[in-house]
């Protein structure tokens, strides 16, 4: 054997020993990029053909090849080895054991305030209501002063409210998101409802809070009328707490609506007797409602002698305490979970 060939020889059983030495990834690769590259030593030696005679070329070109193909298949198959192991290791690792016991999720119940909410709207957007909403900030023009509530109103005080500041306050009913609504319709017919947060400086009692919320309805078209509102609204009730329920409508007053009714319904505690929950008159009242007045038609850009319409602001926690029996209108914001898991999703 010539000396040429020795030293590429020599030189494979090193390179086959780091080959066989290299125990992960990395260290293979570094192993090849250093010795089965182009610029490694094992082709530098391919210089040394230059200084052999005919036969010692072809036998130092044959020992050349050989070790190039015996060194890169053994890289591959050392590669392959090295990968598979890794998969092993990792698939070990990520190992589950299908006989354990699965971690339990509890689904939460949904506040009946919200669950009202989702009725009202699919009850509503049925009959071809849109969902608009309103800022639960407002400033005292749109709260009063577009409702036909001027500063020297005593309306005014019994609504006796939060302000922020002299001319800004949380709303006192979701009335004002008409007068946002009619602003953006530009004179043209409206068929909403709004659903939100209301604040007065009530006394907390079994019916009433401080902080409550209200769905306003607001529909203004030609020839709207009276009749309108009261089917609507019976229809409404209806779907809301079936055929048995006892409903009452009673004139009443509000600035912004004329003629003007409240609805009241049976209260749930007394079947209509009366009792401290409804104060011994049989029924609790849900909402107000009545024709636009036609100063807030005039203000909001509409012609009263060409438009009418009907509006109302149903009491959200007062139809959920009608609806399924809440003795308490506290109870609904106090976040006891063996209250709202009665509400389960269904
Ligand atoms: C109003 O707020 C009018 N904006 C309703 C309206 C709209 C009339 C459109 C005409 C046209 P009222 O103050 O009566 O009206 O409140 C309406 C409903 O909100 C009540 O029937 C009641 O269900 C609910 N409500 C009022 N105050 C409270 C309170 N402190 N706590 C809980 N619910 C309340």
């Amino acid at each position: 054997m010539s000396e040429e060939i020795k030293k590429v020889n020599d030189l494979k059983s090193m390179i086959i020993n780091e080959i066989n030495n290299a125990n992960d990834l990395v260290t293979l690769k570094a192993v090849a990029d250093k010795h089965l590259s182009k610029k490694s030593e094992l082709n530098s030696l391919m210089s040394l053909i230059k200084q052999l005679s005919g036969d010692e070329k072809t036998a130092f070109g044959q020992a050349m090849n050989n070790a190039r193909k015996e060194l890169n298949e053994l890289y591959q198959a050392k590669e392959k080895f090295l990968n598979e192991a890794m998969i092993r290791a990792k698939l070990e690792k990520e190992k589950i054991d299908i006989t354990l016991p699965g971690i339990k999720y509890n689904v939460g119940g949904i506040n009946p305030f919200f669950k009202i909410i989702d009725e009202m709207v699919d009850i509503f957007t049925s009959m071809g209501y849109q969902v608009k909403e309103g800022p639960d900030v407002e400033t005292d023009y749109f709260n009063f002063e577009r409702m036909n509530i001027p500063s020297n109103h005593p309306a005014r005080e019994m609504q006796d409210s939060f302000y922020i500041d002299n001319n800004t306050l949380l709303r006192t009913h979701t009335s004002p998101a008409q007068a946002h609504a009619m602003d953006e319709a530009d004179a043209k017919p409206l068929k909403i409802i709004c659903p939100g947060k209301c604040y007065r400086r009530d006394d907390d009692d079994a019916t009433h809070s401080h902080q409550f919320g209200q769905i306003e309805g607001l529909v203004i078209g030609k020839g709207i009328n009276l009749g309108n509102l009261k089917a609507t609204l019976e229809l409404f009730l209806r779907k809301m707490f079936g055929e048995k329920r006892e409903v009452r409508f009673r004139s009443s007053y509000f600035p912004f609506t004329e003629p003007s009714v409240e609805v009241d319904i049976s209260c749930m505690e007394c079947q209509g007797k009366g009792c401290s929950i409804c104060k011994g008159t049989g029924y609790i009242e849900i909402l107000g409602a009545g024709m636009v007045h036609p100063n807030v038609l005039k203000m909001s850009g509409y012609d009263p002698e060409v438009y009418s319409g009907f509006a109302f602001g149903v009491g959200i926690e007062r139809v959920a305490m009608l609806r399924y029996g809440i003795d308490d209108i506290r109870k609904i914001y106090q976040g006891d979970v063996r209250f709202v898991e009665q509400f389960k999703r269904k």
